[in-house]
């Protein structure tokens, strides 16, 4: 979509250290670090949030999944991370394209606040 910070990553547009990419989704690593490890894992397509899924989006959405696992390996912090998302403003949702954060490389607090 245009003017999608997100989408002109995953179309190379935008520089970001990607650390995970299959033919549909992508992980980079935050440019605003929350832990030690903070990657940001999105679908290629233009999904604004995750109420916006279709029931047709479900097999891409299982993919985010497994690419956040495959994320977490790759950065070796599979043992022990957090997979979050912001889902709308009062959320704390900045940009408006589906992304999980993947936390790890420090001990994290719960309840997150
Ligand atoms: P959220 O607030 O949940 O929508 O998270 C958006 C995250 O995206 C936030 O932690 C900062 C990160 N971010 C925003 N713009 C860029 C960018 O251009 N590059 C990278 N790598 N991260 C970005």
């Amino acid at each position: 979509m245009a003017d999608c910070i997100f989408c002109k990553i995953a179309a190379g547009e935008i520089n970001a250290r990607i650390v995970y990419e299959d033919p549909d989704t992508l992980a980079f690593l935050d440019l605003n670090p929350q832990a030690p490890t903070h990657a940001l894992v999105i679908p290629r397509r233009h999904i604004p949030r995750l109420t916006a899924a279709a029931d047709t989006d479900a097999e891409l959405l299982g993919k985010l999944q497994l690419a956040a696992a495959r994320t977490a390996k790759a950065l070796k912090v599979d043992g022990a991370f957090r997979l979050v998302t912001n889902n709308g403003k009062a959320a704390g949702q900045s940009v408006d394209h589906l992304h999980y954060h993947l936390l790890g490389g420090r001990k994290l607090l719960w309840p997150p606040g």
